[in-house]
């Protein structure tokens, strides 16, 4: 078994005390950060198979969570673009009923490297908490919302369009995302920008920034 790939089981089956330790080898061999990174979302998805069969449960799919968020952390530093001039202020958030958060993460996490200023308000967020954070902050030039689930996908319409309504509106962009998340759903509810992944989200915020 490669590295990579014990990474990866190690995500899988939500080992969070030795993921880290497995990060670092997989580095000193010679792996590069976006491709661990990439072991680790790939182990991810195989979780969420698994569990759409009945496979597994949630307190699996909560164990392998930690264990990427563990994973995750070594790997910061190297992705960061240090020495990027500060491109803005973005708000991030995981909408109201929804507690995913390594998507968003990653996200903010991208952005940040990019060289903008984060404001993570975290998971479950109601529509009035990312209004009153873009309008108590002047310097907030882009919101990030993201969304995991179809049952939330009802809350993430709310968030952008109670955005909408913001008398602050025109000195912010609203970007979206989330694997339920589609071109055409960004259109319908009046969001500015969707991206697929974390990289093309910090891209997307490069340019419109
Ligand atoms: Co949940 N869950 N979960 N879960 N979970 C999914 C999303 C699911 C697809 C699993 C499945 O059935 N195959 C399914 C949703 C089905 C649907 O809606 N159609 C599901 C379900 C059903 C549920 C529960 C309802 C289960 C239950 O209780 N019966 C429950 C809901 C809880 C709630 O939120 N209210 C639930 C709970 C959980 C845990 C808490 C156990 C845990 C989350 C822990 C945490 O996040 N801290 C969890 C997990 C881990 C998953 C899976 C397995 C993995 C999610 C993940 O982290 N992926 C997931 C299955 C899957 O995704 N394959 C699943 C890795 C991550 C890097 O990808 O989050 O997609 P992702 O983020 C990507 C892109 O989407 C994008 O960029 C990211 C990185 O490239 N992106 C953006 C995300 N936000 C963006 C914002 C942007 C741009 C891009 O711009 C602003």
């Amino acid at each position: 078994m490669s590295k990579l790939q014990e990474v990866a089981a190690a995500v899988e089956k939500g080992k969070s005390k030795i993921v880290a330790g497995l990060v670092e080898e997989a580095l000193a061999e010679g792996s590069s950060a976006v491709e661990i990174l990439n072991s680790m979302i790939d182990a991810m998805s195989v979780v969420g198979e698994k569990f759409q069969r009945n496979e597994i449960f949630v307190p699996e799919m909560l164990v392998a969570a930690r264990a990427m968020k563990k994973g995750v952390e070594p790997l910061k530093p190297l992705l960061a673009d240090a020495g990027a001039p500060k491109a803005g202020k973005v708000i991030i958030g995981t909408v109201a009923g929804d507690l995913h958060d390594i998507g968003k993460n990653l996200v903010a996490m991208m952005i940040e490297s990019a060289g903008f200023e984060v404001i993570d308000l975290g998971v479950d967020v109601p529509a009035e908490k990312f209004v009153e954070a873009v309008e108590n902050d002047p310097e907030v030039n882009i919101v990030a919302v993201s969304a995991l689930l179809t049952t939330t996908m009802p809350s993430m319409k709310t968030v952008v369009e109670a955005l909408n309504a913001s008398p602050a509106r025109s000195r912010f962009k609203i970007m979206v995302g989330g694997a339920p998340i589609t071109q055409e759903f960004c259109d319908e509810i009046g969001a500015d920008y969707y991206t697929t992944d974390a990289a093309s989200a910090a891209q997307k915020a490069k340019e419109i920034a």
